[in-house]
């Protein structure tokens, strides 16, 4: 792993303070999951095919095209289980092993966390995962965690076909392949042949009409639809989570630190933590590949700015 930019005072002063720090906060985004290959919201891995990323996490869009939708997660699910945690995941995970009063408010879906072996209990998944299954019939309320059936229904298979990222010269994983296919795929205008999974995120790839009857429904109660256990854009976070959340922040005891990780912090109310977070006391410490994205409201006296890759900076960071 390259070594990191860190400037040794910085690295000094953040993990004296770390050190003393008895209550911490991590809130992390698709930043932190960068390094392993999942694209994040902004920037190309915004974009789905020609939809933005955002527009398909609505309800409206499941009620509208339930197809659409569940391919976009269906992918999102296949690119996940494809990718591994990275040295940042395993960072924070072994924080949380050794400091008691640790809790990761984790923004992402991707499961990458929890299999990096972040215990279950410092790890509260803010906007749900791509893993969790649940019925849309109002009556029941039968849900699943299913990190093993890939893809969940068989009409969302990828479509087959084109070069592989391999015989296009580029790195072989994560977004570098994707774009280098997608690339590929626009520039040299290939028909997908037979032979390795089509990237179906690059819209020149024919997109599948698939039947509301083919997509996965309800084994308990036999008629609900399925849906994925995300929590949409209008949706409430989990109750549960804001609950055990919100108690652990208004303890009457200050909050050292929080830890701001791969994330535009522009989504609420996870956002809001880095200003709860403050007002209990927290000094700030971002990290972030772009220096404009420094948090809500910014850098105050007294925070840490650590610009770069999360998978190399966190690591070093949590020493
Ligand atoms: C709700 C799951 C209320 C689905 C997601 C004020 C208060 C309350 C709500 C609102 C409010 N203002 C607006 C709202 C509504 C809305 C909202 O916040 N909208 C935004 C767009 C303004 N919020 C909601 O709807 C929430 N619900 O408020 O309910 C309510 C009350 C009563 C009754 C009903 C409802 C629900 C929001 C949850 C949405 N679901 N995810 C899915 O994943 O498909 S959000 C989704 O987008 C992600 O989970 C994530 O949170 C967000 C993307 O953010 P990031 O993770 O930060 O990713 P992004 O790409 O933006 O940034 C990446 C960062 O990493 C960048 O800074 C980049 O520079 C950096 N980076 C890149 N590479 C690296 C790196 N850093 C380090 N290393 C690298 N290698």
């Amino acid at each position: 792993m390259a070594s990191s930019s860190i400037k040794p005072a910085d690295l000094e002063s953040f993990q004296n303070h770390l050190r003393y720090s008895d209550r911490v906060l991590a809130l992390c985004g698709a930043g932190l999951s960068a390094a392993s290959g999942l694209p994040t919201f902004r920037g190309a891995g915004g974009l789905w095919r020609s939809y933005d990323a955002v527009s398909l996490a609505t309800p409206e869009a499941f009620a509208r095209d339930p197809g659409l939708v569940w391919q976009f997660y269906s992918y999102r699910r296949h690119m996940a289980l494809q990718a591994q945690p990275n040295p940042a995941h395993y960072a924070l995970a072994a924080l949380a092993r050794r400091k008691k009063g640790f809790l990761t408010l984790s923004q992402n879906v991707d499961g990458l966390s929890q299999r990096a072996g972040h215990p279950a209990s410092r790890l509260h998944l803010l906007h749900g995962s791509l893993f969790d299954i649940k019925c849309t019939a109002f009556y029941c309320n039968y849900t699943e965690s299913n990190n093993f059936t890939d893809p969940i229904a068989p009409a969302l298979a990828i479509p087959k076909g084109g070069p592989s990222p391999a015989s296009l010269g580029t790195a072989t994983s994560g977004a570098g392949a994707t774009e280098s296919l997608q690339h590929a795929m626009h520039g040299a205008g290939s028909k997908p042949q037979g032979g390795k999974e089509l990237d179906i995120s690059d819209d020149r790839v024919e997109m599948p009409e698939i039947d509301a009857k083919d997509l996965p429904h309800c084994p308990r109660c036999g008629d609900g639809l399925l849906r994925p256990g995300v929590v949409w854009f209008g949706e409430r976070l989990p109750e549960k989570i804001i609950n055990e959340v919100d108690n652990f922040i208004e303890e009457p005891k200050k909050i050292d630190l929080i830890l701001v990780i791969g994330t535009s912090a522009q989504v609420y109310p996870a956002a809001g933590y880095i200003d709860k977070a403050r007002a209990k006391g927290a000094r700030v410490a971002v990290v972030n590949m772009d220096r404009a994205d420094t948090g809500r409201g910014g850098l105050e006296k007294g925070d840490w700015f650590f610009e770069g890759d999360a998978g190399v900076l966190v690591p070093e960071l949590l020493k």
